[in-house]
């Protein structure tokens, strides 16, 4: 059985995340998303509700496979998590030229330290490659319209965030 595991901080989940999840289920017989705990670091959501968003979207577009999906908070390294978590391949999703710069950096430094770990890439698709976390934080946080780029139930969350 192949299991994959999918580290990102997920704060929140965007339609792009959940492109990369739905493909990562085609490949994969059992997914584990990660997300990833910086101590240093104050989150917008924090773990439960970044975990209930991703958990809800898989729910609503893929019911079939929601007893494939788990969610796990870890911190350290990700190849430790994988392994910890039974996974044989790391998910990460390419957006763009920055991306796949820093991807390839992290992929080859994981190869070398965890070789039976395979990093597996997948692309983002069209509409969701200029979507990032961060912009639609700062997108809600000065009262724009993210309901393109996120889905509805995270929309709403963001709202109730900055109170719109
Ligand atoms: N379309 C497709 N993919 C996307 C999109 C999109 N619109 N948006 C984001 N993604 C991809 C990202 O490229 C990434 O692969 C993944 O989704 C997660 O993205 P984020 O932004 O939620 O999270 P990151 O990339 O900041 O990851 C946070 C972690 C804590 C998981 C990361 O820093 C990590 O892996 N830490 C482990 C540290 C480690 O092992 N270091 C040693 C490396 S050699």
């Amino acid at each position: 059985m192949a299991t994959a595991f999918y580290p990102g901080s997920f704060d929140p989940m965007t339609n792009g995340h959940l492109d990369v999840v739905l493909q990562a289920l085609n490949i994969a017989d059992r997914l584990v998303l990660g997300i990833g705990i910086n101590a240093g670091k104050k989150p917008l959501f924090e773990f439960e509700e970044r975990a209930d968003f991703l958990r809800r979207a898989v729910a609503e577009n893929l019911p079939q496979r929601t007893r494939d999906l788990s969610v796990v908070a870890f911190q350290g390294l990700a190849i430790d998590a994988a392994r910890k978590n039974g996974a044989g391949m790391i998910i990460r999703g390419l957006r763009d030229s920055t991306d796949f710069a820093y991807e390839m950096q992290m992929a080859g430094m994981n190869q070398t330290m965890a070789p039976d770990i395979q990093t597996v890439f997948l692309p983002a698709m069209a509409l969701s490659r200029p979507i990032s976390a961060t912009l639609v934080r700062q997108v809600a946080a000065m009262g724009g319209d993210v309901e393109r780029f996120v889905p509805d139930f995270v929309a709403a969350a963001l709202r109730a965030k900055f109170q719109r």
